[in-house]
């Protein structure tokens, strides 16, 4: 239905990326994009309205495959975000293309303590992955980070 639509966003993303820093993957930089995993570990939304730790990925992110990530969202203040909406999308920016679902939804831990689980996150190439996670609260914040692990690499 929306299908042409979300590869023309994914068209656009990807020549966005490639206008804005050149070659991707550019080892000679020593800049990668992709993180660094440990259990916990935790970034700032884009436009500082959340904290978002990565409590634990399962797999450790190293190989390809089907992940589950348990993430856990703070506000500002640093009490539990609950019941919002988080959709994640994974793409390899690189290679211009993500994953089938091209979304998964996160579902509420249900321990009120702003906890999220994303499952089977279909991670099928070695590669680096850059999660976009969209978060939105209750009063409708809406807000955006995101993770990215070289798999294999
Ligand atoms: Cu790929």
């Amino acid at each position: 239905m929306n299908r042409c639509m979300s590869r023309l966003v994914l068209c656009l993303l990807w020549l966005f990326i490639c206008c804005g820093c050149g070659d991707s993957g550019d080892a000679a930089s020593g800049q990668s994009a992709a993180d660094r995993y440990v259990a916990g570990l935790e970034k700032s939304t884009q436009n500082g309205h959340f904290r978002v730790q990565l409590i634990r990925s399962t797999p450790e992110p190293a190989y390809v495959g089907l992940y589950t990530w348990t993430l856990k969202v703070l506000d500002r203040s640093g009490a539990s975000v609950n019941a919002a909406v988080i959709e994640a999308e994974p793409i390899m920016i690189a290679h211009g293309h993500g994953t089938m679902p091209q979304f998964t939804t996160a579902v509420e831990a249900g321990t009120g303590m702003g906890e999220y689980r994303l499952q089977d996150l279909d991670l099928f190439m070695p590669g680096t992955w850059t999660v976009f996670l969209t978060i939105e609260t209750l009063d409708g914040v809406i807000d955006t980070v995101e993770f990215a692990f070289d798999l294999e690499g």
